[in-house]
């Protein structure tokens, strides 16, 4: 399914007037407080999210999983979902691939299909945290960090494949998340599996092309439960550093204990130069795959302040890959997916408005209420009419969720792809 241009304009009809008057009081608003709005609007409409290919389809837990209806069952349908969600949001102009779940049978017909939706091929997963068909080895007991060697180069070969793979769509980079780890004590020595770890990524490091880059996700815990051999951005640093200048940290949000400074963490890996990659989603436990922005809002703005400040004062660090990482257990995966766009480009626009001059002068000031004030200032504002500003001038809806459903997207899909099809992926 492709949504057509005069069916956007044809929406947008009925709520320009309204969006209009919301829009000039906003802006109004604010370049009376010095803002400059049309920047603000382009940097919105500026920032692209890649929509990882195994996000389209439901997700499951360990305990089952629960189908919905029209789900794309090959990897063309995954564009077209993803061609989707571009069309109405102007966001999501990318798409995560996850090898080997996602290889595409016809390079050339992907490519194309690709830029006529004008989405890009962002970064590629390898995934050594399953045992394929007739796979050799088994990552039972662990894939980069194995004791043994054998699993070792089976799973370095596989990261080679996956580069090969991307290098064939034009992706930029390799994303290498581990569930290595133990569930008891005494089941692996520490340092062993870490050495190994490091060995086989500088391994897989010397596949890596030059303008390329090395992303290292880490998480503390599961699927296993006593230890991770990545398990926190300092042991994803030092592999990084321990790699070369390509190799960079990756910063998923669900992967942390409760209640960690995730704009800490960003603000300083920026500062070294080696935050690569950052993975939205939201969570109120761990990894809870949850639409971004539904529990911790305010989290979520602080982040993108650090990550805002990071990218206007920190050329030493690269451009960021940016992802939704997020399964979906009850909403329609598309629906959630507009959610969490929506999140992102509401903390980012919030984060834009704050006044980094006036807040540095009110920390050099040791002024602390000031500085909550600036903060708080900037989150209470309502920015969706900026946002929808953004999203208009790009050939997006005024509202995702409603042109969604008031196109009946889904049930076009059903139409297309039957109600029984299941989507490739967790
Ligand atoms: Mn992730």
């Amino acid at each position: 399914m492709k949504i057509q241009k005069e069916q956007i304009l044809d929406y947008n009809k009925k709520g320009l007037e309204n969006h209009n008057n919301n829009f000039e009081f906003l802006a109004d608003k604010l370049s009376k407080n010095g803002h400059d709005v049309p920047t603000i609007v382009s940097k919105l409409a500026k920032f692209q999210v890649a929509i990882p290919s195994w996000a389209l389809g439901a997700g499951g837990t360990r305990f089952g999983r629960f189908s919905f209806y029209g789900e794309p069952s090959n990897l063309e349908q995954k564009l077209d979902d993803v061609g989707v969600l571009h069309s109405l949001t102007q966001t999501a102009g990318a798409v995560s691939l996850h090898i080997p779940w996602d290889i595409p049978s016809d390079y050339s017909a992907i490519k194309e299909q690709a830029d006529s939706l004008n989405i890009k091929f962002d970064s590629v997963n390898s995934n050594t945290f399953q045992d394929q068909k007739d796979a050799k080895e088994t990552y039972k007991y662990g894939s980069l960090s194995n004791i043994n060697k054998a699993v070792r180069d089976q799973a370095i070969q596989h990261n080679l494949d996956v580069i090969n793979i991307g290098n064939k769509l034009g992706s930029k980079s390799l994303t290498v998340w581990l569930a290595d780890g133990s569930c008891f004590p005494g089941q692996n020595n520490f340092q062993t599996a870490f050495q190994n770890t490091q060995d086989s990524l500088i391994d897989i490091y010397k596949g890596i092309p030059d303008d390329w880059k090395l992303l290292i996700e880490y998480k503390p815990y599961e699927p296993n439960f006593y230890s991770t051999v990545i398990q926190d951005w300092g042991a994803s640093l030092m592999l990084a550093n321990g790699c070369g200048d390509k190799a960079f940290t990756l910063v998923d949000l669900g992967h942390h204990l409760p209640n960690s400074n995730i704009e800490q963490i960003v603000s300083i890996l920026q500062l070294k130069g080696k935050l690569g990659g950052f993975h939205f989603n939201d969570s109120k436990y761990g990894d809870d795959d949850l639409t971004v922005g539904s529990i911790k809002p305010y989290a979520l703005f602080l982040i993108f302040n650090e990550l805002v400040y990071g990218m206007e004062n920190n050329p030493q660090n690269p451009d960021l890959a940016w992802m939704i990482d997020a399964s979906h257990n009850v909403k329609d995966p598309l629906e959630d997916l507009i959610q969490s766009l929506e999140a992102i480009q509401e903390a980012y626009a919030k984060a834009l408005l704050i006044d980094q001059a006036e807040l540095k002068a009110a920390q050099a000031n040791n002024d602390v209420v000031k500085c909550q004030e600036i903060l708080q200032e900037a989150y209470r504002t309502d920015v969706r009419p900026l946002i929808e500003k953004a999203r208009l001038n790009s050939g997006g809806v005024i509202s995702p969720i409603n042109a969604y459903r008031n196109l009946g997207v889904r049930d076009a899909l059903i139409k297309e792809r039957g109600k029984n099809t299941v989507a490739t992926g967790l």
